[in-house]
C-alpha cells in the first residue's frame, strides 16, 4: 500500500510540474481556473476581490510544494537545527506582491495580468493586510523570517492568529477613531489550517504532589480550564530559493464547542458560553506599543501561544525519534522581547513534569535553548505580572518561577556577597510593594544570549537597565543591530528605483545589499543625477496623487517631502515637529516677502487608544493642518498632511517618496528604529538625534549626508540630574514662545481655546522628553536641510549616497549575525525535484 501511494504521489507531482510552473502560460491558466472554479465568475465580471483572490491562489500554488519540502525534509528531520522564533507580533504586510517578488516572477505576472487587461497594481491594492503587530518589533520578526528563508535556514515562527489585528484608524473632527480590523473577512489565502497538529492548553486550578511508580515525587497540575490551539501555517518564501519556511499562528478554540448539558436544560446561550470565552483568547491584538497592560487576557494570550509552540516542537521532535535530552541541539528558541518569556518556565514544566527530566538537567537544557532579544529603553515597557494574577492563571509556573529564583539568587549572592540591594534588583520577583514577576529578569536568567538591537541601546542595557545581570553574565550580552528586508523595503515598494539600480549597477544587490556601494561613483555623474531626480519626482507624483484622492489636499511634488511616520508617542516627539511647523508658519506670515523652501509635512501613525496625550497630539497635528492648508496668505508654501490608518500598505507609498526622514526621538529612548532604515535605503536624508540606529546610519552614510541635532543620551541624563527647567527655553527662544502662545491662544482651536493646555503645560513645566531643550538645535538642523535642498544636485548626490551606503542595514546581515553568534544553524538546500519519501 505504501509503495502504491508513493507511486501515486510521484505521478501526481510529475503531472503537476506544468500546473505549478512559473511560465506565463501556466500562471495565466492557473489564474483563469481559479477565477472560474473557485470564485465562480468570468474575467469580464470579476470584482477586484475576485481577481485578487484568484491571483493569490495561483501564486500560493507555487509555494505549496516548496513549503512542504522545507517543512518535511529540512525542518522536521532530526539532524537539522531549526531556528524557532517566538513573537506575539508579526508585521507581515501585504503578501501577494511580496511573494511574487520572492518567487522572482514579478515581470511574468505583470505580463500575464496585462494580457488579460488587468493592472497588477490594482490587484495588489485589493489585498487586506494582516495587521498582526503594533510596530517595529513585529516588523523585525517578519524581516528575520524572510531573511532565514532567503538564507535557506529551516525556521518556524510561532505567534497568534489574532482574529482582529491592530485597529483601523480614521479621524473625526481631527480626533482619532478606532475601528475593528476585520482582516479575515474575505478569507486569508496564504494560510493552511492544520487540524491534526492541534494541542491542548491548560489554565488555572491547582497543583498536587504525587509519587510516580518508582516512588519519585512528581507534580500534577489540575487545571480549571482547558482549551485547544489550532495552528494555521503561513508560507514564508525566501528570495529566489526553494526554501519556504513556516509562520505557525495559533487560534484558540473550545475543546467542547457545545455544551449539551446546558442546551438540554434550555440554556442556549449557556451552551455556547465556553466556546465564546475560550475563543476570546485570540480575538484581538492589544494595541499598546511599549507600555504594558496587565490584563489577564494578555497573559493568557502569551501563555497560550508559547505553550502551543513548545508542545509542537516537543511533539515533532519526539515523533522523529529525538531524545528529549537533546532538545537544545535540535532547537534554538529566540524570545522576541519579554512577551514570550513564560516559555522558560513552560519548557521546565514540560521537561520536569511531563518528560520526567531531573530539575538540574532540565534547567541546563532550558538555558541552552533560549536567546532573548531586548527591544526597549523605556522603563514602562518592562513587563511585569502581579504574582497573584500569574499564580491564579498558571499555578504550576508560579512555583517553577520561585524555584528558579531561589537557585538564581544563590548564584547571584556568590557574585555580590553582602549586596542586599543588588540582590533585590536582580530577583525575578519585585517585592517593593505588591509583588510582581519581572519578565526581563526571568528572560535574562533563563537564556544563554541577551541582545540589544542597536549599539547604543546594547551599551545602555549593559550600563543601566540590565547592569547587574551584565556583571554576572557578561558573556551572554551581545548586540545585533536591526535590519530591514531589502526585497520588501526596496524592491517591492520602489519599482522605479529598482529599475534604475538594475540598469546602473546590475542585479545582485537584492541578496547582497553591500553591492549598492558600487552606486557611489554615479553620484558624480550628472546624467545619473538627473535620472535619480526624475525617478524621485515620479514617485512623489504618485504619492501626491494618492493624497489628493484620499484627502482632497493638493501637495506640490516639487516641494520638499518631509515625513514623520511611526507610532505616536511622546518620546518619538511628534510635538517637536509640530512646534517647528508652527514656527515656520509664523515666520512666513510675519515676513511674507522673504524666500522660503516650499515644504510638505507628512505625518502618519496610530496612538494607543488609551494614551490620552498621544491622541491629543494627533488632534493638534490635524488642527494645525486645517489652519495652514486653508490659509491662502502663505501661497501654498507649506502644507501639512496626516495620512490616516498608517500601516504597511500605506507606508509602501510613503517611504520611497520622502526627501527628508524625521527620526527625532529623545536620545537614549528609541532602542533602534527601523523606519529610519527604510527611508534612507530609498534615498531620503535624515534629520535625526543621536539615538538608536540613527547613530549607525549616520556612521555609514557620512555626517555630510545626515542632519544631526539635539542632546546626546548622556547629556539628557545629566541635564535631568542637574534640574531641568523647560520654562527657561520658552522665555529665551522667541519663535518657540510664539508657537506655544499660538496654541495656547486658541489659534488652532478657536472654539476651545484651552484644548491643548494639557500638552503645552506638560512641555512648559515638566517636559519629560526634552522637546524644549532640543527645539533650537532642531530648527538649526532644519535650516541646514533647507540650504542643501536649494542646491538640488548636491541634495540628489547626498540622496544617492544614502542609498549606496545602506548595505549594513539589510536584515540578511542581521540574520547572519544571529546565526553566527546565537542560533548556529546551517542552510539546507531544498531540492523540490526529490520526492518527499
Ligand atoms: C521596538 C523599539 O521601540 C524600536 O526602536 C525597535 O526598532 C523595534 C525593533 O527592535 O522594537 N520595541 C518595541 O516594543 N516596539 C518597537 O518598535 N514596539
Amino acid at each position: 500500500h505504501q509503495n502504491f501511494l508513493h507511486q501515486i504521489t510521484h505521478n501526481f507531482l510529475k503531472q503537476h510540474d506544468d500546473r505549478i510552473g512559473l511560465t506565463l502560460e501556466a500562471i495565466k491558466d492557473g489564474f483563469l481556473d481559479y477565477l472560474f472554479f473557485n470564485r465562480g465568475t468570468y474575467p469580464d465580471q470579476a470584482t477586484d476581490q475576485d481577481i485578487y483572490q484568484a491571483l493569490a491562489m495561483t501564486i500560493r500554488d507555487r509555494l505549496v510544494q516548496r513549503w512542504l519540502h522545507t517543512y518535511k525534509k529540512a525542518t522536521m528531520e532530526k539532524d537539522t537545527r531549526v531556528v524557532i522564533y517566538l513573537s506575539a507580533e508579526y508585521l507581515m504586510g501585504p503578501q501577494l506582491g511580496h511573494n511574487i517578488v520572492n518567487l522572482g516572477v514579478r515581470e511574468v505576472v505583470e505580463k500575464a495580468m496585462n494580457d488579460l487587461g488587468i493592472d497588477l497594481q490594482s490587484v495588489l491594492d485589493a489585498e487586506v493586510e494582516p495587521g498582526l503587530a503594533n510596530g517595529g518589533l513585529g516588523n523585525v520578526a517578519a524581516s528575520y523570517l524572510d531573511g532565514l528563508s532567503s538564507l535557506e535556514v529551516p525556521a518556524i515562527g510561532y505567534g497568534i492568529r489574532y482574529e482582529f489585528g491592530l485597529f483601523r484608524q480614521s479621524f473625526s473632527n481631527g480626533w482619532q477613531i478606532e475601528e475593528t480590523d476585520k482582516w479575515l473577512q474575505f478569507g486569508f489565502p496564504w494560510e493552511i489550517q492544520q487540524f491534526d497538529r492541534a494541542v491542548e492548553i491548560k489554565f488555572g486550578g491547582s497543583t498536587q504532589r504525587v509519587k510516580d511508580e518508582s516512588g519519585n515525587e512528581k507534580v500534577n497540575w489540575i487545571p480549571s480550564e482547558e482549551i485547544k490551539g489550532i495552528p494555521y501555517d503561513v508560507f514564508v518564501p525566501g528570495y529566489k530559493v526553494n526554501t519556504v519556511n513556516t509562520l505557525r499562528l495559533w487560534k484558540a478554540e473550545a475543546i467542547d464547542s457545545f455544551n449539551f448539558q446546558s442546551f438540554n436544560v434550555g440554556d442556549y446561550y449557556g451552551a455556547v458560553d465556553k466556546k465564546v470565552s475560550s475563543e476570546n483568547i485570540t480575538k484581538v491584538l492589544y494595541p499598546n506599543d511599549e507600555s504594558i497592560e496587565g490584563k489577564i487576557l494578555r497573559l493568557k494570550q502569551q501563555y497560550f501561544f508559547v505553550s502551543c509552540a513548545l508542545q509542537d516542537c516537543v511533539n515533532f521532535f519526539l515523533e522523529s525519534g529525538g531524545n528529549i535530552l537533546d532538545f537544545h541541539e535540535k532547537f534554538v528558541v529566540q524570545l522576541n522581547d519579554t512577551h514570550p518569556t513564560i516559555a522558560i518556565p513552560e519548557l521546565m514544566r514540560i521537561l520536569v513534569d511531563e518528560q520526567g527530566v531531573a530539575w538540574d538537567e532540565a534547567w541546563h537544557i532550558t538555558q541552552k535553548t533560549f536567546g532573548y532579544t531586548q527591544h526597549t529603553l523605556l522603563p514602562e515597557a518592562l513587563e511585569k505580572w502581579p504574582v497573584g494574577l500569574l499564580g491564579q492563571i498558571l499555578p504550576r509556573h508560579m512555583e517553577i518561577i520561585y524555584d528558579i529564583n531561589y537557585k538564581f539568587l544563590n548564584l547571584a549572592r556568590e557574585h555580590f556577597p553582602n549586596h542586599q540591594e543588588i540582590i533585590r534588583t536582580l530577583s525575578l520577583i519585585d517585592e517593593t510593594g505588591e509583588k510582581y514577576v519581572r519578565m526581563a529578569n526571568l528572560a535574562c536568567a533563563g537564556s544563554f544570549s541577551i541582545n540589544g538591537v542597536a549599539n547604543l541601546q546594547t551599551e545602555l542595557l549593559k550600563s543601566y537597565t540590565l547592569k547587574d545581570f551584565y556583571s554576572i553574565f557578561p558573556e551572554k550580552f551581545n548586540n545585533k543591530t536591526n535590519g530591514i528586508a531589502p526585497r520588501r523595503w526596496l524592491m517591492l515598494i520602489n519599482n522605479r528605483l529598482t529599475q534604475l539600480l538594475d540598469d546602473t549597477i546590475g542585479t545582485g544587490w537584492e541578496k547582497d545589499l553591500d553591492q549598492l556601494k558600487s552606486l557611489e561613483p554615479f553620484a558624480e555623474n550628472q546624467d545619473f543625477v538627473n535620472k535619480w531626480k526624475a525617478v524621485k519626482k515620479e514617485i512623489k507624483n504618485d504619492l501626491a496623487q494618492r493624497i489628493f484622492e484620499q484627502q482632497r489636499v493638493k501637495v506640490d511634488p516639487n516641494s520638499m517631502f518631509d515625513i514623520l511616520v511611526k507610532r505616536i508617542h511622546e518620546y518619538k516627539r511628534q510635538h517637536l515637529k509640530v512646534l517647528h511647523i508652527i514656527s515656520l508658519y509664523r515666520k512666513i506670515k510675519d515676513n511674507p516677502n522673504e524666500s522660503y523652501v516650499p515644504r510638505t509635512f507628512i505625518f502618519g501613525g496610530k496612538a494607543a487608544p488609551g494614551y490620552r496625550m498621544a491622541k491629543l497630539i494627533i488632534k493638534l497635528i490635524n488642527s494645525v493642518a486645517e489652519v495652514i492648508n486653508n490659509d491662502s496668505s502663505i501661497n501654498d508654501l507649506i502644507k501639512v498632511v496626516f495620512i490616516p490608518n498608517y500601516n504597511v500598505r500605506n507606508s509602501q507609498w510613503i517611504y520611497p517618496a520622502a526627501d527628508l526622514s524625521e527620526q527625532i526621538s529623545t536620545a537614549g529612548k528609541e532602542a533602534s528604529g527601523t523606519g529610519n532604515m527604510k527611508f534612507s535605503v530609498n534615498g531620503a536624508l535624515t534629520v535625526g538625534t543621536y539615538d538608536g540606529a540613527n547613530i549607525e546610519i549616520r556612521e555609514e552614510v557620512g555626517s555630510d549626508n545626515f542632519f544631526l541635532f539635539g542632546l546626546k543620551a548622556d547629556e539628557v541624563k545629566s541635564l535631568k540630574e542637574s534640574g531641568y527647567n523647560p520654562y527657561t527655553y520658552y522665555q529665551e527662544n522667541e519663535s518657540l514662545r510664539k508657537a506655544i502662545d499660538m496654541i495656547n491662544h486658541g489659534y488652532f482651536s478657536p472654539n476651545e481655546r484651552d484644548l491643548f493646555r494639557p500638552l503645552t503645560d506638560h512641555l512648559l513645566y515638566y517636559d519629560e522628553y526634552m522637546v524644549m531643550a532640543d527645539f533650537t538645535d532642531y530648527v538649526r538642523a532644519q535650516e541646514e536641510a533647507e540650504q542643501l535642498w536649494s542646491q538640488s544636485d548636491a541634495w540628489a548626490k547626498a540622496s544617492i549616497l544614502n542609498t549606496a551606503r545602506m548595505g549594513k542595514f539589510s536584515s540578511d546581515r542581521t540574520v547572519r549575525e544571529y546565526l553566527r553568534d546565537i542560533w548556529k544553524a546551517d542552510a539546507v538546500e531544498i531540492n523540490i525535484k526529490d520526492t518527499l519519501h
